[in-house]
């Protein structure tokens, strides 16, 4: 039978293992889950019950959806994993954790070579070093990664990549290893349910189709949780008809955050946040402006702020002494040009691109030239439109830079997400400060690599937090980490009988709500949008981008707030939590927003709680808290993590101790004092 509108169809399903998103990160457990799954096979005679769900199409879902043109996570030969993690811990302000980072650096560039035996084309630099296109390097017979090949460095852990169908190379993967039969693709998950005997263990989780009348119940010992970060909680720079426009892919809605939050887990570092500087309007990155054409940002009047306002850097020891200055503080400089009146800030492709080709060959300019397209062709299309609709030619003209809005997430330049057991092998037990036999601070493990506090929940890429600069490959890897533990875990549970502390008709109910709120009162008005019973889910989206913009730091207060404003904000968010219950949904697709609303509300609210309990300003550029305007190393050199509890619908937030495993001094010029 199939459901209507008004009376959905009921799905109920058993599993072992519940994977919940499709992107980078659980493309590659589901990649790996099944090597471990067939051994499991092969030797008890027990076939794991696996299944995948997406809310979107797997080729194409996530942030790698329209493509990209650099793996910006390669190791290689020449660098080491603790060199990564001294990178990340600096661009992050100091506060990450080692131990994740060091684990994923180990581990990394095997997805890389992966990704280039699936035949994602990666460029190459031949034996006279000459850089050739990925695809003419493989008819060349130049070697693969993994057999020597060079590839070409953008930056120094980037490299370059002909990647428009990226991610449906890793998909496909994931989709051969796993079989279709084991994938539901346009299922969003609502929320995760924990068990009835054990609050503070994972039983499954529940969602809705986006195509059909249906409710999916997934009962589940353990489930990946990797939606992705959160976009869109902030107004946007693009109001009105730029709408949508977003350098973050606006289907990241904070499922990951919220969903985790709500089943108990430990979340850490949520005052972070991501403001990347960007092409205007287009929202196109700069990475490979800056590091492969080696081009410069400068104010108005030609003036590049990194060298005028260089001593600015100096406020923020040791990390503005850093030989690379972390992503904030570079923005940090910008923002001063800004508020001086210097704008706008410019990306300065002429003298860039005049540059290049004082020493490059006419052919290797060209292909330069064409790639200043492809990039954007792959990854933020909509920029190329503004370069065509503006007459804008890179070797003519400058184009405009712009700090975004604040996003969330953990995979890229952010560090926000959940606290996770980190790996067994690393650390050393030498101080009083360390479990034996983890050899990790305490806290830091126990026992499953990748599983969040609540048992039997794991994340990757965007969802795990305090490690930072992963990117898709790194995500990738992260969810292939996962992997081998979450098998682990099921055997290890195997006894365990899970029961769902909600029944399968309350589930079902919490979920249909919006459609039942619309169902009911949609009568009473001639206009179906206004109606003093419900809220579209476009409008409460609207007032909650209003609130964090005006009062959390967006980009219409320059990044600042205080904690009266935030106080304002704490009010208003928890009226808006009131009033999102009365979101109503007309058609499939609003029940989908409306809950994502609901996840984006709950990261909005971690977010701003955050920022309120750490009593400094720890990403100058990204944030400042006008009231503790300084990064306070003695107070404040550790990690702010918070549990929510689902009943009483309160947050609780606290310090966790912050240990350096990897030593950080060769990063500055002046050795840290802590
Ligand atoms: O240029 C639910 N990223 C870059 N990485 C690089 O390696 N190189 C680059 O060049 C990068 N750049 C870049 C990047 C991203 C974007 C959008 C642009 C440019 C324009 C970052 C990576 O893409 C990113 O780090 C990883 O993709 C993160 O992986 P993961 O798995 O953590 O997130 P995801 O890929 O977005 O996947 C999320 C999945 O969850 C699904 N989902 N499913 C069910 N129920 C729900 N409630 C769900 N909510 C979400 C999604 O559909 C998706 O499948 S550059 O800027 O530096
Ligand atoms: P982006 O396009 O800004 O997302 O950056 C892509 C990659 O380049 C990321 O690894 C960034 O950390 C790095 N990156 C971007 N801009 C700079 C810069 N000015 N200096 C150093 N690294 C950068």
């Amino acid at each position: 039978m199939t459901g209507t509108f008004d009376a959905p169809e009921v799905v109920v399903e058993e599993l072992d293992i519940l994977l919940i998103g499709g992107g980078m990160a659980c493309c590659g457990t589901a990649y790996e889950m099944m090597r471990w799954a067939e051994a499991v096979k092969a030797e008890t005679g027990k076939d794991l019950k696996i299944k995948l769900v997406d809310k979107a199409a797997l080729d194409r879902s996530g942030a790698v959806a329209q493509g990209l043109s650099a793996i910006n996570t390669y190791i290689g030969p020449d660098l080491d994993p603790a060199d990564y993690t001294r990178m990340v811990s600096n661009d992050l302000m100091g506060i990450t954790r080692d131990d994740l980072v060091y684990d994923l650096g180990r581990v990394v560039d095997d997805s890389v070579h992966l990704f280039e035996e699936w035949g994602l084309p990666i460029w190459k630099t031949d034996a006279e070093g000459v850089r050739h296109d990925g695809a003419d390097a493989q008819k060349e017979g130049i070697p693969a990664l993994k057999d020597g090949g060079k590839p070409v460095r953008s930056g120094k852990w980037q490299i370059m990549i002909n990647g428009e169908s990226y991610k449906w190379i890793v998909a496909e993967a994931a989709k051969k290893a796993l079989g279709l039969e084991r994938i539901e693709e346009r299922v969003f998950i609502v929320h995760l349910i924990n068990d009835k005997n054990d609050p503070s263990r994972i039983a499954g989780a529940a969602g809705f189709s986006v195509r059909e009348n249906k409710i999916y119940i997934y009962k589940a010992k353990a489930v990946m949780l990797a939606a992705g970060g959160c976009v869109n909680l902030f107004r946007p720079r693009s109001v009105g008809e730029g709408a949508g426009r977003a350098w973050y892919p606006v289907w990241n809605a904070g499922s990951t955050y919220a969903m985790a939050a709500e089943a108990g887990a430990e979340m850490t570092m949520m005052e972070n946040r991501f403001v990347p500087a960007r092409f205007k309007d287009g929202y196109g990155p700069v990475g490979a402006w800056f590091l492969l054409f080696k081009a410069k940002a400068t104010n108005a009047y030609g003036e590049d702020y990194m060298v005028k306002n260089k001593e600015m850097l100096n406020d923020y020891p040791p990390y503005g002494g850093a030989i690379v200055p972390p992503a904030c503080l570079r923005n940090h400089l910008m923002l001063k040009e800004m508020k001086d009146g210097h704008g706008p800030i410019y990306m300065d492709t002429v003298a860039a691109l005049a540059k290049l080709a004082e020493t490059l060959t006419p052919k290797e300019v060209k292909h330069l030239e064409a790639e200043a397209w492809e990039d954007f062709l792959d990854m933020c299309v909509g920029q190329c439109g503004i370069w065509v609709g503006e007459n804008v030619d890179p070797r003519e003209k400058n184009s405009e830079l712009m700090p975004t809005e604040p996003y969330l997430l953990g995979s890229h330049s952010g560090c926000c997400g959940i606290w996770v057991s980190g790996p067994t092998d690393l650390g050393a037990p030498t101080t009083e400060e360390y479990d034996v036999p983890a050899h990790l601070p305490k806290g830091w493990n126990w026992g499953y690599r990748s599983m969040t506090t609540v048992k039997g929940l794991f994340t990757a890429g965007d969802g795990v937090g305090a490690s930072g600069h992963k990117f898709s490959s790194g995500a990738h890897a992260e969810g292939r980490l996962a992997a081998k533990s979450m098998v682990k875990y099921v055997l290890d549970n195997s006894d365990f009988k899970l029961e769902f502390d909600e029944t399968d008709a309350q589930i079902a109910d919490a979920i249909w709500k919006p459609v039942r709120t619309f169902l009911e009162h949609k009568d009473y008005t001639t206009a179906i949008d206004v109606n003093p019973n419900y809220i579209t889910p476009k409008m409460l989206q609207m007032r909650l981008q209003k609130i964090m913009d005006e009062y959390v730091a967006g980009c219409s207060t320059y990044y600042n707030t205080n904690d009266k404003m935030l106080g304002v904000a704490e009010e208003k968010l928890e009226l808006l939590k009131e009033d999102s219950q009365k979101m109503r949904a007309k058609d499939l697709h609003e029940l989908l927003r409306a809950w994502e609303n609901y996840h984006r509300i709950l990261t909005a609210e971690v977010h701003m709680k955050h920022i309120q309990f750490r009593e400094e300003s720890r990403y100058p550029g990204f944030y400042y808290r006008t009231d503790k305007n300084f990064v306070d190393e003695e107070n404040w050199h550790c990690f702010v993590n918070s549990i929510y509890d689902k009943n009483t619908k309160k947050w609780t937030c606290f310090k966790r101790k912050h240990v350096d495993l990897v030593d950080k001094s060769k990063l500055f010029k002046v050795a840290p004092a802590h």
